[in-house]
C-alpha cells in the first residue's frame, strides 16, 4: 500500500457535543498520522469551493450554512491506504446505511448533519488540502508505531 494523506473536517455539531476528542481517538487508534490540525471558522466562499460538485442539489444551501455555523476542526492524516481507511471509519454517506461501528454511525441519525468530511480520491485529498492548509501548515514526522499499527 502507498503512503496517502487525505483530507478530513470535523463539522460544527461535533464541536458543540464535545465530541472532538472521541472522533480524533478514533482516527489516531486506526493508526493514522496526524499532519496537520486546526480549529477555524470557514467562509462562506470556502465552503463553496470545498462542496463546488454539490452546487445546485436540494442538500447545498443547508449544507452550506450548517458547515458555516460555527468552526470547524479540520485536518491532514497521513497513513498507508490513508484515504480508504478514514472512508471506512467515517462509513457511508447516508446516516441510514452507515453502520454501527463507524463514525456516522455511531454518532450521526441525520445526513445533512454526518459530523465528519473524508475525502474520496487521492485526488480530492490533493484539492482538498491545497483548498485549507498552506505548505508550512503540514508537519512531517518520524512514524514510531509504524511497525506495530
Ligand atoms: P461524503 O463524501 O461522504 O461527505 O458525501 P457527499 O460529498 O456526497 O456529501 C457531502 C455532504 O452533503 C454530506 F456530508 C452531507 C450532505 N448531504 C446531504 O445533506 N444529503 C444528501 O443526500 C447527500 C449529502
Amino acid at each position: 500500500m502507498a503512503v496517502e494523506r487525505s483530507f478530513s473536517m470535523l463539522k460544527p455539531g461535533i464541536i458543540q457535543r464535545r465530541l472532538v476528542g472521541e472522533v480524533l481517538s478514533r482516527l489516531e487508534r486506526k493508526g493514522l498520522r496526524i499532519v496537520a490540525l486546526k480549529m477555524m471558522r470557514i467562509s462562506r466562499e470556502l465552503a463553496e469551493r470545498h462542496y463546488a460538485e454539490h452546487r445546485g442539489k436540494d442538500f447545498y444551501e443547508p449544507l452550506i450554512r450548517y458547515m458555516t455555523s460555527g468552526p470547524v476542526v479540520a485536518m491532514v492524516v497521513e497513513a498507508d491506504g490513508a484515504v480508504a481507511a478514514l472512508r471506512r471509519l467515517c462509513g457511508a454517506t447516508r446516516t441510514d446505511e452507515a453502520l454501527a461501528g463507524t463514525i456516522r454511525g455511531d454518532l450521526a441519525n441525520h445526513t445533512n448533519l454526518n459530523v465528519i468530511h473524508a475525502s474520496d480520491s487521492v485526488q480530492s485529498a490533493e484539492r482538498e488540502i491545497a483548498l485549507f492548509f498552506a505548505d508550512t501548515e503540514l508537519n512531517e514526522w518520524k512514524d514510531g508505531e509504524d511497525e506495530w499499527i
